[in-house]
């Protein structure tokens, strides 16, 4: 069993998340495909009715040093399921599909290799540079600002939209789910560091979808709820005013096919340890990040 007092490694992640459904048949686990190293990528649903209702899809560890997304992820699942009736107000009338680590390959080389390790770890023709950056991946805005064609680069956009396993698990996992009338009403996809709440658009700055006082609010509510549990103070606004324009990314991408909540959550810190976030601020930062999903659930319930 995962502590949530130190990393886990992705098998411990695994076996964490395979054995989700014994504890609770809330939780029910999916398999979306393999990595490039062919190691198994999860989906777990969370559910307390049979129903099929509004949903609320996260990923995490799309980068992988970015350690904390997917503990904080398997920390959530975990109060989920063995805390059930003590979180009517983020499961009441609402579904959860949760993919706890995507970029299993890049976690694993960071945990034992390289740990500012970045991008997926699939090899480039023509180069010895391995890997893309999957969050530059995604189909909308491919090559756009933030982006690179270079495949040395923590940024190479990858030879084409899609071609990482990984962020095609996700998309063939998200188209699924929306073409079998899944209500995918929020998109978090969790990252670090920096403790911002990342709104659309954010591939160019100065840009906002037409909903944008929405996300806003939200954004505002979830930053509020963020600060009330441990004084953490986040940001909120697009992701391209914020920090800067990127194409490719989950994000917008999910905004794109129709989405209606989407965001980049970046976790701690604001760059004392940064991605080498200590293991003792795990449970805090996971608190707040549910704290947040608590705003996010109660704003999709209400639509
Ligand atoms: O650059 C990124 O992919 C994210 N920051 S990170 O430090 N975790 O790498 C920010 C992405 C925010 N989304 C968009 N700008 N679309
Ligand atoms: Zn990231
Ligand atoms: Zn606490």
């Amino acid at each position: 069993r995962i502590g949530w007092t130190a990393y886990s490694t992705y098998a411990e992640i695994e076996s964490f998340v395979q054995d989700l459904p014994s504890i609770n048949s809330i939780a029910s686990v999916q398999s979306i495909g393999t990595s490039y190293e062919n190691r198994n990528l999860y989906a777990v649903k969370i559910s307390t009715s049979p129903n099929n209702r509004k949903a609320i899809l996260i990923d995490a560890n799309i980068h992988a040093r970015e350690w904390i997304t997917s503990a904080t992820a398997t920390w959530i699942l975990n109060e989920l399921v063995t805390k059930t009736a003590q979180y009517g107000e983020v499961l009441e009338g609402i579904d959860y599909y949760i993919i706890p680590s995507i970029n299993v390959d890049g976690y694993e080389y960071s945990r034992t290799s390289d740990r500012m390790w970045r991008k997926t770890r699939s090899v480039n023709s023509g180069s010895t540079c391995r890997g893309c950056d999957p969050n530059r991946n995604f189909p909308f805005q491919f090559g756009g600002e933030g982006t690179s064609s270079s495949p040395c680069s923590d940024t190479f956009k990858g030879p084409s939209a899609l071609s990482e396993k990984e962020t095609k698990a996700v998309a063939d996992y998200v188209n699924g789910l929306l073409s079998s009338n899944v209500n995918i009403l929020a998109y978090v996809s969790f990252h670090s560091y920096g403790q911002y709440w990342l709104l659309p658009w954010g591939y160019t700055a100065n840009a906002y979808p037409v909903d944008y006082s929405q996300q806003l609010s939200l954004g505002n509510a979830a930053i509020s709820a963020i600060q009330a549990v441990h004084g953490t103070r986040y940001v909120t606004g697009t992701g391209a005013d914020v920090l800067y324009g990127v194409g490719g990314a989950s994000d917008d991408w999910a905004k794109n096919i129709g989405i209606k909540y989407t965001v980049t959550a970046e976790m701690r810190d604001t760059g004392r340890y940064g991605f080498v976030l200590p293991p003792a601020q795990i449970i805090p930062n996971a608190e707040e990040t549910m704290a947040a999903l608590t705003e996010v659930a109660k704003r999709v319930r209400s639509e």
